[in-house]
């Protein structure tokens, strides 16, 4: 079951100025910043806010490392700006398996690892009215740590 938005991923071309840009203007504050490789990302998580389900929301910046990763390849089609909407499930497996069974493209076989040691897949965006979806499952010591 689908529980709460986890994060919005937002593409941009120079990760610092970006972080800057939100901490001036709306005071939020980098909460992890990490490189992955596979995803080809430099990425910021700016924590919003926590989640009844003990979870929390984030946005989520995203800096390409390479030209020809997803988001680099995003970039240089549309400029900055939103990439992906993903949402929060304690079970990535099973709810991809469902919506899979409805249709829908699920981009991987086996779920990956996300940011902070979470566990995502993807939706095609074609399936999705034009939004790139995400699910996570957050690794348990993060949904700790949002809960405090
Ligand atoms: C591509 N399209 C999008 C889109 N990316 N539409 C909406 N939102 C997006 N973000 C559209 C294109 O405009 C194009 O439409 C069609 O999809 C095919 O795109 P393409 O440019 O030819 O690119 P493909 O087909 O090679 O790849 C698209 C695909 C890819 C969605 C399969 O980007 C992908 O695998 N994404 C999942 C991984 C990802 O995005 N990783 C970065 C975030 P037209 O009409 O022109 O044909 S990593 C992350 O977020 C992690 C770290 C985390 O959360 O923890």
């Amino acid at each position: 079951m689908l529980t709460r938005i986890d994060h919005i991923g937002i593409a941009c071309f120079d990760l610092d100025a970006t972080v800057e840009f939100y901490r001036a203007t709306y005071g939020f504050e980098v909460h992890h910043c990490e490189v992955n490789e596979e995803q080809g990302v430099r990425e910021a998580m700016l924590r919003i806010n926590g989640t009844d389900d003990g979870g929390a929301t984030y946005l989520q910046l995203l800096e390409p490392i390479r030209e020809d990763s997803a988001v680099g390849k995003w970039l240089a089609k549309n400029g900055e700006g939103v990439h992906h909407v993903a949402f929060g499930t304690a079970d990535v497996d099973g709810d991809a398996e469902a919506i899979r069974d409805k249709g829908v493209r699920v981009l991987y076989e086996q779920p990956r690892r996300g940011s902070m040691d979470s566990r995502i897949t993807f939706l095609h965006p074609k399936d999705c009215h034009g939004v790139l979806t995400e699910l996570v499952t957050s690794a348990p010591a993060a949904e700790e740590d949002a809960g405090h």
